[in-house]
């Protein structure tokens, strides 16, 4: 057969040079991590050949018997980490989840609430750019001035408005999220309330978060983000798993099924659900409890150093992985201070924030998050120095236009530099071929 770099050297050394990458910078993506190696080995394995739509036990291919054990042990799993009493775990994403979960309890026209992008909210939580914000009649709630929900303002517009849905949930919000006080309010109009826990998976799943899987209707998560797992999807259920769908009968998890096959997907991706089922086991052990507990105390430090150095962090703070700076105090462009971070090895995204006057590709904030320093085996004592080299390229970096920049070569050396030292000292668990742990594939064996 010959390995990878025999048969396709050209691809082979696209995948090294990532992973060099990834071993050498600081990786602040706030929806990132770094997965097991065990995950990465099994999204590959040759359960991918097996194609059989359905559900276990009701196939509609032949020879899915190992495929069917592999998705009932997802499931078990997915339920035992979230004590839920539902799971599905074929979404491809959490963006087809939430896709499946609004077409099932909602018809084209009907009202959902969800929170603005400009003020954190995703995609698929009712923006005009998403399908969910052009087949429904999709509102959208926002912050108060300390830049946390309103959720004074929430319950007008639902008692305004009469959504037949609220979703809780965000992309770039720094804050618990009270689910609870959601679901309250949902109640008022008897609507369901989805909680889109995608950025705080592992938090929620570790208990560094309130779980919201008792508390709302559905539940749905990336795999991905803070989970460590494949690139997917997943939705829950709790106590509610039995409530009626909108035909006053039909159980959620039985719509949740139909929702997600045939409705939304065809055939599953039998290796995603085999590493999903790997995934969900390393988020039960005690180090994955031990990371999300670092996680969080990174966050808290980083917004802290960050605060004490001047920049303007929004809400003051942070009570989960992520932390918000408005770039423009320091005369920045979101994608100038990204750009700037990025030639110097600090990986962070532009973020628009509440107010942006910036379009899109441009923002004025930068959205940090600290999964991946913390699965690094840093601590808070090196929020210090982590958010030392962002000031120091951040009040380095001088604007020439909104989207231009000029640095100083010397400083962004120096920076690289620190950058190097610090991941030589906290490597990541990345040491295979091309990325592709292949002696844990197994295959031929
Ligand atoms: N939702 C995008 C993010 O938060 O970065 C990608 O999943």
């Amino acid at each position: 057969m010959g390995s990878l770099h025999t048969r396709d050297p050209e691809l082979a050394a696209m995948l090294d040079a990532e992973v060099r990458q990834q071993n050498s910078t600081l990786a602040m993506i706030a929806s990132a991590s770094i997965a097991d190696p065990s995950v990465l080995a099994v999204g590959g394995a040759a359960l991918s050949n097996v194609t059989a739509e359905g559900y276990p036990g009701a196939r509609y291919h032949p020879g899915a018997q190992q495929f069917d054990q592999v998705e009932d042990l997802a499931v078990r799993r997915a339920k035992q980490l979230f004590g839920a009493q539902y799971a599905n775990v074929q979404p491809h994403s959490c963006s087809s989840a939430n896709l499946a979960v609004l077409a099932a309890l909602l018809k084209p026209g009907d009202t959902f609430l969800g929170l603005g992008l400009d003020a954190g909210g995703h995609l698929t939580h009712g923006s005009r750019a998403s399908v969910s914000g052009r087949h429904y009649n999709a509102l959208s709630y926002g912050l108060d001035a300390s830049g946390r929900i309103d959720f004074d303002r929430l319950g007008d517009l639902v008692l305004e408005h009469r959504p037949q849905l609220l979703i809780a949930g965000a992309s770039a919000y720094p804050r618990t999220v009270d689910f609870a006080r959601f679901r309250a309010i949902a109640d008022t109009v008897g609507a369901y309330l989805l909680a889109d826990i995608s950025h705080i998976a592992g938090l929620v799943a570790a208990g560094y978060h309130p779980s919201p899987v008792d508390v709302a209707h559905l539940t749905t998560t990336s795999t991905y983000k803070q989970l460590g797992g494949p690139r997917g999807g997943l939705i829950l259920s709790g106590q509610d798993h039995m409530a009626p769908g909108p035909d006053g009968r039909t159980p959620l998890s039985r719509l949740m099924q139909r929702a997600v096959f045939p409705q939304s997907q065809g055939t599953p991706s039998p290796a995603s659900i085999a590493a999903k089922a790997r995934a969900f086991a390393v988020a039960a052990e005690p180090a994955f409890g031990e990371t999300a507990r670092l996680i969080v105390l990174n966050a808290r430090a980083l917004a802290a150093e960050l605060s004490a150095l001047g920049h303007r962090v929004l809400t003051g703070g942070t009570d989960n992985h992520m932390v918000l700076i408005d770039t423009m105090n320091v005369g920045l462009t979101g994608v100038v201070a990204e750009r700037a971070l990025e030639e110097c090895g600090i990986l962070a995204n532009r973020n628009r924030i509440p107010g942006d006057t910036k379009p899109p590709l441009v923002t004025s904030g930068l959205r940090l998050g600290t999964n991946i320093l913390a699965q690094r085996g840093m601590g808070p004592e090196r929020m210090r120095d982590c958010a030392r080299l962002l000031h120091t390229v951040l009040s380095g970096t001088r604007p020439r236009t909104d989207t231009e920049y000029l640095t100083d070569p010397a400083l962004v050396a120096l920076v690289r530099e620190e950058v190097r030292w610090l991941c030589a000292r906290h490597p990541l668990s990345i040491d295979t071929t091309a990325g592709v742990p292949v002696d844990l594939i197994g295959v031929g064996t």
